[in-house]
Parts: structure tokens; C-alpha cells; sequence
């Protein structure tokens, strides 16, 4: 039987459930989390949404976004753990300890870094969003896609593709959002808030970030940094990586931030042909092949030369092999 299959049949016959997706959320995650915990909740089953920080603030339009509950506030244990969009366990942050205590974990996830940590593993790596893996779930189990569900998923997808400019936009992601708008899916709505609810305060943040921005030799790789003090004015650096890689001649683009932990958060996307998900993995993290990421112990300045010096032997190396 296929996970999708197992996975149904779970959702129908269990009661309770909890629900987590990976630290620092973004769209697909949260967007994904919603969607499921909502049909489960419609379909009269005992389910909690959890997470390890807040709602991000951009993110609490969504539907459903107000009964996220902080993890560390819940003890009781479920049947069923389902974690969406992450690559690991640890990536479930707080969440962690109430999935351990679940009879069974289920694994929803697109990442190619993804570690097959459930007992039930739904991976599809050519999926644009989890969003999407989430919407032909629901549609296969004949539970119904609301308007709030539809308009989480089509949020998840949206973010995911970069509004369908990434190589992960597909035949079947517009289907899948063709299907998501006929199911009442508020595109005007998701749009103004996703694009057009910017602060002051944040585009003056970008415009700091943007004059960091720095180009190796070759030109291939372009980069920015965010130093912690520049943080504590505001965090909002969801979509300025793409900045660096929209670069003509720029391959990859990286975006170094510095985290209260003492490690640099650090992420890759690249244009064409540079597999950011290896050079995420050579540093202990993961993605995809286009958008990856991971965390590194040191300075600013130290994680910056290191990141630095290893892409530009990667493109060095593939150089060579040609
Ligand atoms: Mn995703």
C-alpha cells in the first residue's frame, strides 16, 4: 500500500492528532499545517496545530493561524504526531517531545534533504509545496477542501514557487491552484496580504541588507549579511536572498544571518545549475537542489569566508569536469 493510502486511512479511523511543521515557518509550513489541521477539525476528529515560536506576524492572516498553540504549553499526549514540510525531527523544534510520545509519526514533506524519520514517510521531492502533496491528500481521502483550507494550500503553494517564477513551478501546481480558486481560495486577499502589507520600517531594513551585498570575482556568487544588531530593529528577511540571485551572471545567491545562538543562519538559492541542497548538506543542512539551507557555528565573518571558499570550490570543481 502506498503512504497516501496509509495516511488515509489513518486520518478516518484515528481520533487524535497533532500537528507540527519545521522551526522558522514559512508559507508551505504554515500554510500546509492549517490545511490539515482544518480538515481534520471539520471531519470531528480531536486535532492540535502546535509550533515552537508564534505565528509570524505576516503569517497570522492565514485561516485558522489563531488556534496555533505553543508547543512548551501542551503535555497531553495523541495518537497520531503529522509533521509537515520538515526535513527532520529536530527541525520540529519544541515539538519534538509530544511527537515522540505519539504511537505513530507521519512524515509529509517535498525536502530531497528529507530524513524518512516517521513511521509512515509521504516524500515527493518533485512536489512543488507540501501544500500540493496536502491538497491531493484530501482530495484522494473525499474530505472537503473549504474555502479557509483552500486558501491555506493556495498561500502554501504561492510562497513556495516564489509566486511560480522557481524551477518547482509545474503543470500540476497550477492544476492544483486552478482547483484550489474553483474551492473558494481568496487570491486577491492572499495576495495583498503577502505583498503588499510591507512596513516602513522593513523596507528600510531591505535597503540596509541590500548594501551589504557583495559579488565574488567571477561574479557567480553574490551575497548579503544580517548582523545581529541589525535584527533587533526588525526581522523580516523572508525574500531579500532573492535580491542577490536576480543578479545578471549571478549563480548563486547567499544570505548570511547571525542568530542569538551564536550560529549564522545561512541560505542558498541558485539559478541553474549549482546544487545548493550538497552545499547545504557539506555544512549539516538541506533543502532542495534550487533553495537550501544551514546553520554554522562562529562569526559573521568567519561563516561568511568558509561558505565563501567552499562554493567557489564547488564551481571550481564542476568548472573542471566540464
Ligand atoms: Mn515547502
Amino acid at each position: 500500500m502506498e503512504a497516501i493510502e496509509d495516511i488515509i486511512k489513518i486520518l478516518k479511523t484515528k481520533q487524535s492528532f497533532v500537528l507540527t511543521t519545521h522551526i522558522h515557518a514559512d508559507g508551505d509550513a504554515l500554510g500546509s499545517l492549517l490545511a490539515l489541521g482544518l480538515a481534520l477539525l471539520n471531519n470531528g476528529k480531536k486535532a492540535v496545530m502546535i509550533h515552537s515560536e508564534p505565528v509570524p506576524e505576516s503569517y497570522r492572516f492565514l485561516p485558522g493561524a489563531e488556534m496555533v498553540k505553543m508547543a512548551q504549553d501542551l503535555t497531553e499526549s495523541f495518537e497520531i504526531g503529522i509533521v509537515l514540510d520538515c526535513t527532520n525531527l529536530s527541525r520540529a523544534g519544541d515539538a519534538e517531545q509530544l511527537l515522540q510520545k505519539a504511537e505513530c509519526i507521519i512524515n509529509i514533506d517535498h525536502h530531497i534533504s528529507n530524513e524518512y524519520f516517521g513511521q509512515i514517510n509521504m516524500v515527493e521531492t518533485e512536489a512543488s509545496a507540501t501544500g500540493e502533496m496536502v491538497c491531493n491528500l484530501l482530495v484522494k481521502g473525499g474530505f472537503t477542501i473549504t474555502p479557509d483550507i483552500a486558501t491555506n494550500l493556495y498561500t502554501a503553494i504561492i510562497t513556495d514557487t516564489g509566486s511560480f517564477r522557481h524551477q518547482n513551478t509545474t503543470a500540476n501546481c497550477f492544476r492544483t491552484c486552478a482547483y484550489l480558486l474553483e474551492c473558494g481560495a481568496a487570491h486577491s486577499f492572499i495576495q495583498h496580504h503577502l505583498y503588499e502589507q510591507r512596513s516602513l520600517q522593513s523596507l528600510r531594513f531591505m535597503v540596509k541588507v541590500l548594501q551589504t551585498l557583495s559579488i565574488s570575482e567571477n561574479g557567480l556568487i553574490a551575497w548579503m549579511t544580517i548582523s545581529k544588531d541589525k535584527i533587533a530593529e526588525v526581522d523580516d528577511s523572508d525574500g531579500l536572498i532573492d535580491y542577490a540571485k536576480s543578479l545578471k551572471g549571478v549563480e548563486v545567491g547567499i544570505l548570511f544571518k547571525e542568530l542569538d545562538s551564536g550560529e549564522i543562519k545561512v541560505s542558498f538559492r541558485s539559478k541553474s545549475f549549482v546544487d545548493v541542497n550538497q552545499l547545504a548538506a557539506h555544512f549539516g543542512g538541506g533543502g532542495h537542489e534550487r533553495a537550501a539551507g544551514c546553520s554554522i557555528k562562529g562569526t559573521l565573518k568567519e561563516v561568511e569566508q568558509l561558505v565563501i571558499r567552499k562554493t567557489e570550490e564547488y564551481l571550481a570543481k564542476r568548472r573542471a569536469a566540464e
